[in-house]
């Protein structure tokens, strides 16, 4: 019996893009440790809707842990070791956190992904997050792995090129995406929070995503 597979569901591995890894369920026996980890660590650096450098306000509420965090503001987009919350480093990455990561990354062929930063997102009813890539982490050759909990969530994959077509897809609380190689700078979002109820969260979508920044 694995310990990152739950009995209630096998995990599923489909292939999305070549670099694309969906692992559904993975996170499935973990979720309600990694929300607890959530509400913890969002009491030290809480929850807060970024501004964009054009002036817009995030309808995703934001915040990290880890040795750096992403942020956003009217200067630009930029990893830092401090929270502009509070003026404090970020709290520290929780080991279950870590452990999940890690083994989804080996799962896609990433053995040795040691990611600095856990970037979570909450979603409310309405939410949504435009088409953009991640590019802000200095090597690109490390993947991202990104877990889904509470309520399910539209999300679109295209190509490099922002005018690409995309494909879209639902994620489930517990599903987990490797996304590396040549998946890895592709243009991707998330349509509207459809409301709704989950048990482990209420009205109310996470999304963790672990990288490496530095
Ligand atoms: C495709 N988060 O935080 S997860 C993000 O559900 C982000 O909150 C979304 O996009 C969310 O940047 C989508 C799926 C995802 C994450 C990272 C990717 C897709 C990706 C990196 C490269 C390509
Ligand atoms: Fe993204």
């Amino acid at each position: 019996m694995s310990l990152f597979s739950d009995a209630a569901r096998p995990v599923e591995r489909i292939q999305l893009a070549p670099g694309a890894l969906l692992l559904r369920g993975f996170a499935d026996a973990q979720a309600a440790e990694l929300l607890r980890e959530v509400e913890a660590l969002s009491k030290v650096s809480p929850f807060r809707h970024l501004e964009t450098p054009g002036g817009f306000t995030m309808s995703v509420a934001m915040t990290n842990c880890g040795a750096v965090g992403w942020v956003s503001d009217r200067s630009g987009y930029r990893y830092q070791a401090l929270d502009p919350l509070t003026g404090q480093a970020w709290p520290p990455m929780p080991a279950a956190f870590l452990a999940l990561a890690q083994a989804a990354a080996a799962e896609a062929g990433f053995p040795a992904f040691t990611p600095d930063v856990a970037l979570v997102n909450r979603y409310a009813p309405g939410a949504s997050l435009s088409s953009h890539r991640d590019g802000d982490e200095r090597n690109h050759e490390h993947p991202i792995v990104s877990v889904s909990l509470g309520l399910p969530a539209s999300f679109f994959f295209g190509g490099l090129e922002r005018s690409d077509p995309v494909t879209s897809y639902r994620l489930d609380s517990g599903d987990v995406v490797v996304w590396g190689g040549p998946a890895r700078l592709a243009y991707h979002g998330v349509r509207k929070l459809k409301d709704g109820e989950h048990t482990l969260t209420g009205r109310t979508r996470i999304n963790l995503t672990f990288r490496k920044a530095l």
